[in-house]
Order: C-alpha cells, then structure tokens, then sequence
C-alpha cells in the first residue's frame, strides 16, 4: 500500500517539475521518495504520514532555535493580523535594519530582499556598480543561489545534478564569472595577476556549505581580504548559511575578517522568504533610490516576515551563551561521530564546525570541489535511507549540511541519533 507521501508525490509529479518547487527535496539523489512534511516542532518534523523525525535541515538553517518558537509564532500571528503586506514602508523595516546594523559591524546600511538568491544578486550589482567593473570571482563548489552568473560550477542540487552548469543560462551572462578552487589562494592569486584592475570583486562561502561542508583552511579569508584590497575589489561575503549561525556576527565574526558585503538568506526571517544584503555605506548608497544601481521588490521588507526575523534576531542576540553552548554541543556531537566511523573503520573526511557539519564518504581529506567529489554518493544514499527509516531527517544529498539547533539536546534527540548511526556503521561493515 502507498503511503500518502508516496501518492502525493505521484500527483505531484504530474504538476510541478519533479514534483517539487526545489530540486533537492525530490530525493533524486538518495533513490528514495520524499516525505510531505506536514508540521514541525522543536528538533522535530513530522509528515503527513504522521512519522516523525529528528531534523537535521532545519530548513536549510534558519531554524537555529528549533521549530515554531513560541515567541517567533507569537510575533507572526499579532503582526499577520494587521495585514499581510502593504508595498510600503513600515516601522518594523526601520527596527530589522537597526537591528542588523547594530549586530553586525561590517554593515552600516542594508537592503531586505526575499531570498538569499536575491541578496547575491542585488550584491554583485552593487561591487559593480561601486567599482565601475564587471569580473567576479567565484569559488568552484560554492553555491550562491541560482542567479545567472552564479550557476557555473555551484554546488547544492548543481553539483548532484551530474552537470556543472544550467540550461538557460546564455554564455554572455557568465563570461565575467571567474572560477577559483575553495582555499587555494594561488589559483586567485593567478586571476588577480591576469585582470585584477577589472575584478569588481570576490565572493565566497566563508564556510562552504553547499558541497557538503568545507572549512577554510586558515590564512584562505584573509587572503582573499588582502587581495581584494591590494585591487580595490570587493570581498563578498555569502553568509545565508553562516550569517547568525556560527556567531551572532556570523563566519566574519567567527574567523575575524571584515568583508565589504554580505548576504543573508533565509535565516534573517526566522524562516519565512527573507533574503538581505549590506555593508559599507558607500557602496550601499549606490543602490536606488539614492544611487544608480537599480534593485526594488514589492514583498521586500514585508511587515509578517520582518516580524518573525526580528523577534528570531531578539532572541539570537539577547540569550546568554547561547552560541558559545550551541557550538559546544556541536562539537560534542560531530566528535562522537568521529568516533564512530573510527571505530568501525570506514573511509571518511568528517569536516565541522559549530552547529554545521557533515560526513563525506571519502578515505580524502575534503578541502575543495574536487575532492567533495570524491565522496561515494551511493554509500551516502545508503546511510540516508538507513538513518529516515529509523526516524532521522538528513539531509538528502552528499552535498548538503547537516543543521543543529537549540532544540537538540545531548541526553535526547543527539544521544537517539547516535545510537541509530552507530547501528547502521555497525552493520554495514
Ligand atoms: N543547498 C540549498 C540550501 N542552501 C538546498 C535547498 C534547496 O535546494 O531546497
């Protein structure tokens, strides 16, 4: 008998491509059929089968304190029932911004946008605006939305799809995309020598999230700063992963290098549709209406999203220790996984940081795209369908994160999650 997964996702099919309105939650790449999620609380997401999972997505992130916080709840509805959009401005526009502004030093203005494909956008227009330049560099395996010019070697559902590039996309939208390799500083080195007078910037996954999870090497943030200043380039920061994540000031805050932009995604709506970009305002002020750079967008800023970010953003901010704790328990965790592949000798590169992390299945150290691809995707596909079965929500692609939040506690849903992986590495010896 088919489960009401099973005969939604056959509808719907039929009606949207691959019958969803996101490549990866098709479960394409983990031969398995995607689970219709039907509620979600705390650490916890349910279907509409009524089985319930520990969550590792969170949403892709944002769900940093776990889902339906009763104060983010609270705050959409009151705000939900003064009207759902105005295409106006409001005081709560006026807070979020303050609010951003005060908690991240490296932005003095910022523009809210809907999603973190936008915030990309709207930044490299600006780094060319400002600059008067057209070249970007970008990192092969970093995933910055599906913006034109981004979709060259980007990771997420790019890099499962078995082609590194899009249909669609005419070659003169990417002719002035330069690709680099994640933490080799030679090989942007190379570009800058070649064009640097003509690169309006740099834009990177401080910590790349989108091939997995791949760690800076240490030197590689800073080196891209020293670089974008020797050429008067932009440094772009693409934090719709880390931003609020790794530290209230996010990965710049985390490694200690000040970029000239950053992008926020989802979690700056405490997971309603809110993407940002901000940083110096002399380059914001390039943006209409004040500048030439033309961005705009009627849902922008809306008033029932700005009210769950801001209250999202309240509680990040104003709850003692909370990252030094999430981040510690995030540390706890991925060492006892460590510990686990250890013992029962499977070949692994198990690359963390704070609450995000991820196992790749590789005897390689992960360090770059190239070496993300080495991971052995069916083994991936394998524990996935191992860890749902026995009520764990992973990630469903090698190339993907893996999400802690508040709500996953060591003595519970970490401790269930363990003991089910220790299991399966167990067994599948
Ligand atoms: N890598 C994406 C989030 N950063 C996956 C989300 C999706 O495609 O639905």
């Amino acid at each position: 008998m088919m489960s009401r997964s099973e005969e939604l996702f056959k509808e719907a099919v039929t009606l949207m491509p691959g019958g969803v309105n996101s490549p990866v939650r098709a479960f394409a790449n983990v031969t398995e059929s995607p689970r219709f999620i039907e509620r979600a609380d705390g650490a916890y997401i349910t279907d509409v089968d009524g089985n319930t999972y520990i969550d590792y997505i969170g949403s892709w992130g944002p769900m940093v304190l776990g889902h339906n916080h009763p104060e983010v709840l609270k705050s959409v509805m009151e705000r939900a029932a003064k009207g759902l959009s105005f295409g106006a401005a409001t005081e709560l526009e006026v807070q979020m911004a303050r609010k951003v502004c005060d908690l991240v030093p490296s932005i003095e203005m910022v523009r809210m946008v809907n999603s973190g494909t936008e915030a990309v956008m709207s930044a490299l227009r600006a780094a060319r605006g400002f600059t008067g330049r057209n070249k970007i560099v970008k990192f092969m395996g970093c995933y910055h939305g599906h913006t034109d010019a981004m979709l060259v070697k980007a990771g997420s559902g790019v890099m499962t799809a078995g082609r590194p590039d899009s249909a669609g996309v005419p070659e003169g939208c990417t002719q002035d995309t330069l690709l680099a390799e994640y933490n080799n500083l030679e090989s942007v080195k190379e570009l800058f020598d070649r064009c640097g007078e003509e690169i309006a910037a740099v834009i990177v996954e401080p910590v790349a999230a989108n091939m997995g999870v791949v760690l800076p090497k240490e030197g590689f943030l800073q080196g891209l700063r020293a670089l974008c200043d020797q050429y008067a380039s932009m440094l772009i920061f693409d934090e719709v992963i880390t931003g609020f994540r790794l530290s209230l000031t996010g990965a710049q805050g985390y490694y200690k290098v000040t970029p000239d932009l950053t992008t926020f995604g989802k979690i700056i709506g405490g997971g309603m549709p809110v993407g940002a970009y901000g940083g110096r305002r002399e380059i914001m002020e390039m943006v209409a209406p004040v500048g030439s750079v033309y961005q705009a967008g009627t849902l922008s800023g809306n008033p029932v999203a700005m009210a769950a970010g801001l209250t999202q953003l309240r509680l990040l901010s104003e709850t003692p220790d909370l990252y030094k704790n999430l981040n510690a328990t995030g540390d706890w965790f991925f060492g006892e996984i460590g510990k686990i592949l250890k013992n029962h000798g499977v070949a692994h590169s198990l690359n963390h940081v704070g609450s995000l992390g991820c196992i790749f299945f590789t005897g390689e150290q992960v360090t770059d795209y190239a070496s993300a691809k080495t991971s052995d995707t069916a083994k991936y596909a394998e524990y996935f369908k191992y860890m749902l079965h026995h009520g764990i929500y992973l990630a469903p692609s090698q190339f993907e994160a893996m999400f802690l939040g508040t709500k996953h506690t060591r003595e519970q849903e970490l401790k269930r999650t363990l003991e089910i992986m220790e299991d399966y590495f167990a067994k599948s010896r």
